[in-house]
């Protein structure tokens, strides 16, 4: 900065952390700078604070590839997303932030009859839910999208997809610099580089968090930490089903704009769009081991690039140009944790393994409203951790993205 004239900064920098908070964030990803903007905003509760260890938006909010959609196999889950899909159009003009929201139509291809018959599952609960989906055939995909290979190299010839007309992509960082400005502009608390280190619980109910610049007190926690959650629970004493794989993803040099649908293809384990500055966004399934780590890998670029040209065979000279991975919290039934916890005062919001990002809206304003009243949003009812204690799962395995 230069002294008289300083740079303009987006958030407020704070010399400490307070003594109390009336509520404590972990984690500023989209999800918990998006529970902290509603906070702020519909509930009027500013004495929060939202603590991360690395940088805003450093989580999986910044390492993934943008694809929001609400084309789910279960009703709740496609009013969930739907309410999301929603909430996504307004952002840009409410954080006054170009978010790069675009809606482009999103295909997922069937190669067999056992897809074909998910696809129809999938339009007939979409549509049973007021959610735009269909079913089309190799006709509408020789015409949409020409330069694809339908026969996929001879041995996976695509035979119809399910298409969704609302299918989008938006520039990930902006999300979590909007919400988190929002939430700012509001009077929260942004502490960077502050790790949470434990958590106090007094009788059954949380009361104040240790982090690595000091002790806070406070009633109220939510951990939005995605694939640190079963280290956060650890320090609680409670036990969830998620488990920790990498989830891998790449970008090709740029080009000229040449594909405007998201097109998804499970059986290939390949997923492509094309962003605003021209670049392929590329990914595929879960790596097949469980790991805590962001390493990528040379097999995964070989893989994947393989399988984008069996859909693609002109983009053989193409270059890919960065790769990266982050560790998707993976539940059972391929639907999100959300809500109480047996401890009173901890809220949770997890269980987001590579689907998360398209609920950056709905999970601030659900989680937000679940913290203020202590009572979960009905909108989240179907995803609280207690579903796998009654074996009342929420199966979203079919619709939940790229094959696993
Ligand atoms: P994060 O963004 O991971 O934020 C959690 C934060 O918590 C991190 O910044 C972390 O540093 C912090 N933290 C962790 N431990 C602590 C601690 N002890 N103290 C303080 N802070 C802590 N979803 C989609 O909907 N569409 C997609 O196309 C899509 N593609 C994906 C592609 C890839 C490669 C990946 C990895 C994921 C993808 N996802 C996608 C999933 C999506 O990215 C996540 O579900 C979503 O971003 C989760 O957001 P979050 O805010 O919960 O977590
Ligand atoms: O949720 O649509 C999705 C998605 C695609 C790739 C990763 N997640």
């Amino acid at each position: 900065t230069s002294g008289k004239h300083p740079e303009p900064q987006m958030f407020t920098h704070h010399d400490g952390l307070k003594k109390v908070y009336d509520a404590v964030i972990i984690g500023a990803g989209g999800h918990g700078l998006a529970a902290a903007y509603y906070l702020a905003r519909d509930h009027g509760m500013t004495n929060v604070c939202v603590l991360e260890k690395g940088y805003i938006g450093g989580g999986n909010t910044g390492r993934n590839t943008t694809i929001i959609r609400s084309n789910y196999i279960t009703p709740e889950g496609v009013q969930f997303y739907d309410t999301s899909v929603k909430l996504w159009q307004d952002l840009s003009q409410d954080f006054d932030l170009n978010l790069f929201y675009a809606t482009r139509g999103h295909y997922t291809l069937a190669h067999t009859d056992a897809a074909l018959r998910t696809m129809r599952w999938r339009a007939e609960v979409n549509k049973h839910c007021g959610v735009e989906s269909e079913v089309v055939g190799p006709e509408e995909l020789r015409r949409e999208i020409p330069m694809m290979d339908m026969s996929c190299g001879g041995h996976a010839p695509i035979i119809g997809a399910l298409y969704h007309a609302p299918g989008a992509i938006a520039r990930h960082d902006a999300v979590a610099w909007g919400y988190g400005r929002g939430a700012d502009q509001r009077g929260v608390q942004i502490h960077q580089q502050t790790e949470v280190l434990g958590i106090e619980v007094t009788a059954g109910r949380v009361s104040g968090v240790r982090t690595s610049r000091g002790f806070i007190a406070t009633s109220k926690v939510l951990c939005a930490v995605a694939g640190s959650t079963p280290r956060i629970l650890d320090m609680i004493g409670v036990r969830s089903p998620i488990y920790i794989h990498p989830l891998q993803a790449m970008v090709s040099e740029p080009m000229k704009p040449w594909l405007d649908p998201i097109l998804v293809s499970g059986s290939l384990h390949v997923y492509i769009s094309q962003s605003a500055r021209g670049e392929l966004v590329l990914g595929a399934s879960l790596d097949p081991y469980e790991l805590h780590s962001t390493r990528s890998t040379l097999d995964f670029t070989e893989g994947l690039a393989a399988h984008m040209l069996e859909l693609f065979p002109f983009l053989s000279h193409v270059k890919i140009v960065r790769q990266w991975a982050g560790m998707a919290d993976m539940t059972p039934d391929f639907a999100p944790i959300m809500g109480k916890t047996p401890i009173e005062g901890f809220y949770l919001d997890a269980g987001w393994g590579t689907w998360g990002f398209k609920a950056t809206p709905v999970s601030g304003k659900t989680m937000a409203h679940t913290m203020v009243t202590d009572t979960p949003h009905p909108l989240i009812t179907g995803f609280s951790l207690d579903r796998f204690r009654n074996y009342a799962l929420t199966g979203e395995k079919g619709a939940a993205s790229v094959g696993h």
